[in-house]
């Protein structure tokens, strides 16, 4: 019996789709199989199963949880060092990938004067300029106005870096948010629009009231540029489409946006309670059919040859 473990296969990373003109993202070793990736994810899930742990002894006062958007790292082989980051406040998975030590979000948690921020910044909004993270910012969409600002300086940088801005769904009704998009169409600017899209602003739903979801159907573009669709919680597939984008914008110099759908598995912080507006049906739906986590583990049953 032969047995053949994707795990530890580096060809299961997904190559980009289009030619980069020479920039073909090398993937670094520690992201070469998709369990190192796997590392990142169930890493910031332990982080939030013990961050809540600290909030139901009284040890701590905020938590936001990134359960169900951990696939979001399968966009962490595809970036470079000279890239910048303005992540989604769930984004402890890639934030892990992209160099942000464990540490760091207990520290933020407790408010430590050694915290990213002196213990100023809320928890759960990280930074570390050395990876360049940027401040995740407490008024939601503000991000994407300094995402483009940052993209207008590096545009012409010759290792062709790019920005990333994650962002929620309901982030992305905020008129700065479309004000960032429509400026780096216009001004052809290589920034990634990813929104983790989990159908809620918190309590309130957002499907059919965005750019991206219209009350008659779902637009295949926006300001010009395609929007791509893509499933959080099939994580193999995500690293597919996120290979190909990253190496367009690269290549390309101008925008593209994701719409990366997963569901939130929580609730949406600490001072929040999804039973009273998510049927109990449909919390333990979600837990079963779109976690990413359970997707990677699939992903590997599925590719086991025996
Ligand atoms: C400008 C602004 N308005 C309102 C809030 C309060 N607020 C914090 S998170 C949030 C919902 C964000 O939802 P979404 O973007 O979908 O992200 P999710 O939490 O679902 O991942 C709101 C309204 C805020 N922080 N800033
Ligand atoms: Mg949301």
């Amino acid at each position: 019996m032969k047995t053949v473990d994707p795990f530890i296969r580096a060809d299961l990373i997904p190559q980009p789709r289009v030619g980069t003109g020479g920039l073909a993202p090398v993937v670094p070793p520690r992201y070469a199989t998709l369990l190192n990736l796997y590392r990142y994810m169930i890493t910031a899930r332990e982080i939030d199963t013990i961050e809540e742990e600290y909030i139901h002894k009284g040890l701590a006062t905020f938590h936001i949880s990134g359960a169900g958007h951990e696939g979001i790292v399968a966009l962490a082989p595809y970036l470079i060092e000279q890239d910048w980051l303005h992540c989604h406040y769930r984004d402890k998975a890639l934030m892990l990938a992209h160099g942000i030590a464990p540490d760091s979000f207990f520290e933020s948690l407790f408010c430590k004067v050694p915290s990213h921020s002196l213990a100023r910044q809320c928890s759960a909004r990280l930074k570390e300029f050395a990876h360049h993270v940027l401040t995740i910012v407490g008024p939601v969409g503000n991000s994407a106005l300094q995402a483009v600002g940052i993209a207008s300086v590096i545009r012409d940088q010759a290792a062709h870096p790019l920005v990333l801005c994650s962002l929620g769904d309901g982030m992305s009704q905020q008129g700065e948010v479309l004000e960032a998009i429509a400026h780096a169409v216009r001004d052809r600017l290589p920034v990634v629009f990813v929104v983790e899209n989990n159908g809620y602003a918190i309590s309130t739903k957002t499907p059919k009231r965005t750019f991206f979801s219209y009350p008659d159907g779902e637009p295949e573009s926006f300001y010009g540029i395609r929007v791509t669709r893509v499933t959080g919680w099939d994580v193999p597939s995500a690293m597919s489409h996120f290979g190909g984008i990253v190496a367009e914008v690269r290549a390309h110099r101008q925008p593209q946006i994701v719409i990366f759908d997963v569901e939130r598995l929580s609730n949406h912080t600490n001072a929040d309670d999804q039973r009273v507006y998510r049927s109990q049906e449909e919390i333990d739906q979600v837990r079963t059919e779109a976690d990413p986590i359970i997707g990677v583990l699939s992903a590997h049953l599925q590719n086991l040859k025996f």
